[in-house]
């Protein structure tokens, strides 16, 4: 039996709904309306294939199929369910949706797994809401302390437990999930990128992913008037902000080895457009294959910003999250090589430049992951798209996949 593809374009369709933005893209932060939404969704499909459903003290949703063997380690499946703000259909849902239809697979072929299978949704991969990322699965690999987790909030200081008791989840429950419950992850994910889509490959097959570190950069000046403050007498927090950011393409530049960084949030106060601004805070986002080169360019960086801070300017830098580099499992990436191979779907090796739930799982379990191409590249962005025959093809190699390590073969 195959995959369904109207099942998994229906999946696709009707999870992209959920936005707070439509129209212009999924915007589904995490632990909002549009969360809840899409969780009920998850969960009623998991029902609906036979998964026994639960959701940890972090939000993340767990659907399982009990193997033969009593309490043996699970081989999951999965990805995460939120979204950055404007962003596309596919993003982490894909990976949720492929997982659906493997269980669906399992139901339909009556499936009885030795190893019990488990189909995950994980929640704040992006950061979009709480800053820094990847919170689900850090949380469940016990990355994430209780005090660091209770003080998360996000931009209107509304802290992470009230965020979640506000759409009915429990806090108080377990988080941590203990490595040994774990046999393996798989993840199939949208590249985001171009390399498949040019060499007309369906399948990459993820060797490593990059390391990445983001910072929040605050950036105190004093407030002031536009029209009487001369331009002498001024302690600008947008000027100098600015003077930074400028420079940040440079120092990727000569690190080279694919280095990049990226400002991609900038909030300035109080905002006002004749009024000299007080404070700005913004993030920096590094990335690269190797850890050396990330070190060097966080060190340029403090360097860059200590150069700014004179005056009545006074800059604080906050480390919100940073993952090095990670190779994923090589057993699991000749099981999903082979299968593409007895599938005769054309595939290669690839790298990842995003990061992912896989990279924080390949420190504590066998971590495998399955890109299919992204069309013109493009993600993070309404324009996200990805071909269901690719999606197709890779349910099929997941489910061929889990029915091997499930059987513990
Ligand atoms: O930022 C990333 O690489 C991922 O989309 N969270
Ligand atoms: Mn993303
Ligand atoms: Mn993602």
């Amino acid at each position: 039996m195959f995959a369904n593809q109207k099942r998994i374009t229906q999946h696709i369709e009707l999870l992209s709904q959920f936005t707070a933005s439509p129209g212009e893209g999924v915007t589904r932060l995490t632990f909002s309306k549009e969360d809840l939404d899409a969780r009920n969704y998850i969960k009623e499909q998991m029902k609906q294939y036979g998964l026994t459903i639960s959701e940890d003290g972090l939000g993340n949703i767990f659907g399982k199929l009990e193997g033969t063997i009593p309490d043996a380690p699970s081989i999951i499946i999965g990805s995460h369910f939120d979204s950055v703000p404007n962003g596309g259909a596919y993003d982490g849902t894909a990976g949720v949706v492929v997982g659906l239809e493997v269980a669906a697979l399992f139901q339909e072929n009556k499936c009885q797994p030795t190893y019990p299978l488990e189909i995950i949704a994980l929640v704040e991969e992006e950061g979009s809401r709480f800053g820094g990322g990847l919170m689900g699965s850090l949380g469940m690999m016990g990355l994430l302390t209780n005090e660091d987790f209770q003080k998360l909030a996000d931009k209107d200081e509304i802290i992470v437990v009230d965020a979640m008791r506000n759409i009915g989840l429990d806090p108080s429950k377990l988080k941590q999930r203990d490595p040994k419950t774990i046999k393996a992850f798989l993840e199939l994910h949208i590249e985001q990128g171009p390399i498949l889509e040019e060499k007309n490959i369906t399948i990459g097959v993820v060797e490593a992913i990059v390391g990445l570190t983001q910072l929040e950069v605050t950036v105190q000046g004093q407030a002031g008037h536009a029209g009487t403050t001369p331009m002498n007498g001024r302690s600008d927090a947008l000027v100098a902000a600015a003077q930074i950011i400028a420079a940040f393409p440079q120092l990727a530049i000569d690190e080279g080895h694919d280095t990049v960084i990226t400002t991609g949030q900038l909030h300035v106060y109080p905002n006002g457009a004749n009024v000299i601004p007080s404070k700005v805070v913004f993030s920096i986002d590094i990335r690269s294959a190797q850890e050396v080169h990330i070190q060097n360019v966080v060190q340029k960086v403090e360097q860059l910003i200590s150069s700014q801070n004179r005056g009545n300017i006074q800059i604080f830098t906050e480390q919100l999250l940073h993952i090095s580099p990670k190779e994923l499992d090589v057993t699991v990436r000749s099981v999903l090589k082979e299968v593409s191979d007895q599938l005769a779907i054309p595939n290669c090796s690839i790298n990842s430049g995003a990061g992912h739930d896989a990279m924080v799982f390949s420190d504590f379990t066998a971590a495998g992951m399955v890109f299919i191409p992204s069309k013109n590249g493009l993600s993070h962005c309404p324009e996200e798209w990805s071909d269901p025959n690719h999606l197709v093809d890779g349910t099929n190699i997941l489910y061929q996949t889990a029915l091997r390590l499930t059987k513990g073969i």
